[in-house]
């Protein structure tokens, strides 16, 4: 009897040091000291010894009991300790990892000349308006003293959305000015950046999307002075003190007297040079003091105020300031071309 109890406890302890996990291990012990475990079914064979040999080897059958259930739980410690430490290495985080770059996006030519425009604006006190790229003809053309059948309403070069020509894509964004206009007595000191649409065949110099920043002021007593005065300090703080201005009369329906302004070329100081094809100018925007009609068509007494607005292409504005010569690297939105600004 005493045999088979030491030979029990030799193979549960190998039993035991070998489990390889948790659930191997209360398997051991199952099979062992569980009601049907080898220990226990041997101790129900008792009665078949000596009466003086029972105490004897109860005892020693509780002693293994004792011995292999600390066994157990020393092993049960272990492999959790071990189970713990596995995951610690393989769930560990490496903070140490160099991180992946996010590569940074930067403005665009145009966003980058555009702030810069408005920049200079709002230091002499405009305030920024904006409106519909989608507008109507009233306020695209009506409200601009641009009355029916006039060229620049033309099919050929506006793009309409309706039928009966009654919505369009502004050509301009002076229908902006004209809501400031509407909504708000004098003085008015705006200007208003923005999309505008023609129906242009795409070369170096021409879009059927572009990008204006027109300007306009109303108040009493405004002149020519004025206009002249405001555009030549813009050019001075945009391009440098040395640019020099040329204003030329134009027509415009929404003005009168109206102008187109040149600045002196960069490359041959008003020479003539290839960049300003022999002309020593090179035209920049169009402006004017506002029609008395135009006025009046919003409500605003023209016996009482004047004002003068103007219109600047930024596509251009923009190339001149990076010399860009290809009107379409603006718009291609090529990585390559835009991550050199
Ligand atoms: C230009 C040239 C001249 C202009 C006129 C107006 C308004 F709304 F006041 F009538 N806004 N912008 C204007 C004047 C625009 O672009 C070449």
């Amino acid at each position: 009897m005493k045999e088979k109890l030491e030979h029990i406890r030799q193979h549960a302890a190998q039993d035991i040091l070998r489990a390889p996990d948790t659930g191997a291990l209360e398997q051991v012990r199952v099979a062992y000291l569980g009601k049907k475990g080898e220990l226990t079914l041997l101790l129900k064979q008792m009665g078949g010894i000596a009466a003086e040999e029972r105490p004897v080897v109860g005892q020693l059958a509780n002693a293994i009991r004792v011995d292999l259930e600390n066994m157990i739980s020393e092993r049960s410690r272990v492999l959790g300790e071990e189970a713990l430490n596995k995951r610690m290495i393989e769930e560990a985080l490496d903070v140490t990892i160099p991180g992946k770059r996010t590569p940074l996006g930067k403005k665009h030519p145009i966003t980058i000349v555009l702030d810069e425009a408005k920049d200079i604006f709002i230091g002499m006190g405009f305030e920024i308006a904006e409106g519909p790229e989608v507008e109507d003809e009233y306020h695209n053309f009506t409200a601009l003293n641009t009355r029916p059948g006039h060229p620049a309403r033309d099919w050929q070069d506006t793009f309409y959305l309706s039928e009966d020509s009654r919505v369009l894509l502004r050509t301009q964004t002076s229908p902006v000015q004209i809501r400031v206009m509407e909504r708000k007595k004098p003085p008015i000191r705006v200007i208003s950046p923005g999309r505008v649409y023609r129906k242009d065949e795409v070369d170096a110099t021409h879009s059927p999307m572009f990008h204006q920043l027109e300007g306009l002021v109303v108040d009493k007593g405004i002149t020519m002075t004025d206009l002249k005065g405001t555009l030549v300090q813009f050019v001075k703080m945009l391009y440098g003190e040395d640019a020099r201005l040329r204003f030329r009369p134009h027509h415009f329906p929404f003005t009168e007297p109206s102008c187109e302004v040149d600045i002196m070329c960069f490359e041959c100081q008003g020479e003539g040079c290839r960049v300003c094809k022999g002309e020593g100018w090179i035209e920049l925007l169009g402006a004017g003091m506002v029609h008395p009609r135009v006025l009046e068509g919003c409500g605003i007494d023209s016996e009482v105020y004047s004002g003068f607005a103007f219109g600047i292409g930024v596509d251009r504005l923009t190339m001149r300031r990076f010399n860009i010569n290809d009107l379409r690297l603006l718009f291609e939105n090529d990585i390559r071309f835009l991550s050199q600004f």
